[in-house]
């Protein structure tokens, strides 16, 4: 499958650039590639210059605002950055227009964080103005939500998050949720290392797109996913997962997997690598709001049989009973035995019904407070009648 990505201010136009970096991973690792196109967009000049991976010229880093932001930001104000982004979105068409081979494209991918302002606010806008540009491409999105330590000392960190959730939700083809908390659960060190956080966001996508564009037979699955099995999966709230397991470097000669108790183990080491990557998925949700799934399974061809991918589609089943469920497999030789799990269509999402509770719950205060602003400065202007103005 190929992608056009657009990273949306800061956190998304990073996380474009691991896109950038997984496709040269691919064109250099397994001679294809997977993305089409990637873009950064932000109101602030000094993050995208900050980039390594994006075509430095002004049509892949793209910078909008003009005078409205002075190339610094729009400082956390999300309606300012729907508003900049509205101002400016023909020059991100016009960008995406540039692209060599975009017919190619399968479907865009919008990649922002919704707590800050430039991302958040635009995400949405950009996504109406590509749908309604290229009717025929789905627009997938993704969001990253704030951390723990930021949704507890700003308020407006969740007012963003819900606005740009509610608002996204309602123009996208589907929403990839990434919780930025999860990353740091098993490692606290991550707080302070983005970059290897967005490496993580990025990489259960690498077989996912690799897997559809392989033109050697070696590597084509018994069961081949391409985009088609992809697109008809992604439907609304989705999460995304991805779990590992090493395999043993070394055969016995003569091995050829037939032994009954051997295959009993290749089944369980593909279960567990399923049920690691049920674990990892970008948001904690409940499998069995999920009306639509999808698993990769990417294995040496010697450690792929149809009996392991049956068990693990079977597991499946038991964790998503509702959901209409696709898969393939990917004989890739690389040591590990790799499995991929996307749920989509999910029909609750707890963590967004939290956002939009909260959120609500805020818009009083957030009123009161510009009110008494609005009451305190009028009672210093009061004070000052009395003295001549400059002017
Ligand atoms: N995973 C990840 N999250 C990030 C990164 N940079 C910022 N964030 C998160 O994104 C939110 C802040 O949004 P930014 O992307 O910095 O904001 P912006 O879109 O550039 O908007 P303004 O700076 O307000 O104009 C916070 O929740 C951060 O924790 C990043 O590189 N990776
Ligand atoms: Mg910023």
């Amino acid at each position: 499958m190929k992608l056009v990505v657009i990273g949306l201010g800061q956190c998304g136009g990073r996380v474009a650039d691991e896109f950038a970096k997984l496709n040269n991973r691919a064109k250099s690792q397994r001679g294809i590639e997977i993305i089409t196109g990637v873009f950064a967009t932000n109101t602030d000049a000094a993050d995208l210059s900050g980039l390594t991976t994006v075509k430095r010229d002004y049509q892949h880093r793209i910078l909008i605002g003009g005078r409205k932001t002075g190339g610094h930001g729009v400082g956390k104000i999300n309606e300012l950055g729907a508003e900049v982004a509205k101002d400016d979105a023909d020059k991100i068409i016009d960008a995406i227009r540039t692209t060599k081979r975009f017919y190619e494209t399968d479907a865009f991918l919008l990649i922002a964080s919704a707590g800050g302002g430039t991302g958040s606010g635009s995400l949405p806008v950009i996504t109406q103005h590509i749908k309604a540009r290229y009717a025929d491409k789905p627009v997938y999105t993704m969001v990253v939500l704030p951390f723990e330590h930021e949704e507890q000392t700003e308020d407006r960190s969740i007012y963003n998050t819900a606005t740009c959730l509610k608002s996204t939700y309602s123009v996208a083809d589907a929403v990839f949720l990434i919780e930025n908390q999860r990353y740091i659960r098993k490692d606290s060190s991550l707080v302070n290392n983005l970059s290897k956080i967005n490496a993580l966001i990025a990489e259960p996508f690498y077989n996912l797109l690799c897997a559809g564009e392989e033109k050697k037979t070696k590597h084509i699955g018994a069961k081949l996913l391409d985009a088609g099995d992809i697109m008809q999966t992604l439907v609304g709230w989705t999460v995304i997962g991805y779990g590992t397991s090493a395999l043993p470097l070394i055969r016995m000669p003569g091995d050829r997997s037939r032994d009954f108790r051997k295959k009993g183990s290749e089944t369980q080491k593909g279960i567990q690598t399923m049920d690691n990557a049920i674990s990892e998925l970008s948001l904690r949700c409940n499998p069995e709001d999920a009306r639509r799934a999808i698993y990769l399974f990417t294995a040496p061809a010697r450690d792929t049989n149809v009996d392991v991918i049956k068990e693990i589609g079977d597991y499946l089943r038991g964790l998503c009973p509702e959901a209409i469920i696709r898969n393939g497999d990917y004989p890739r030789a690389s040591g590990s035995l790799d499995v991929t799990v996307i749920l989509s269509e999910l029909s609750d999402v707890e963590k967004v019904r939290d956002y939009y509770i909260k959120s609500t719950s805020l818009i009083p205060q957030f009123k009161k407070r510009a009110e008494e602003t609005a009451t305190k400065l009028k009672a210093i202007e009061e004070t000052s009648k009395d003295i001549p103005s400059l002017l």
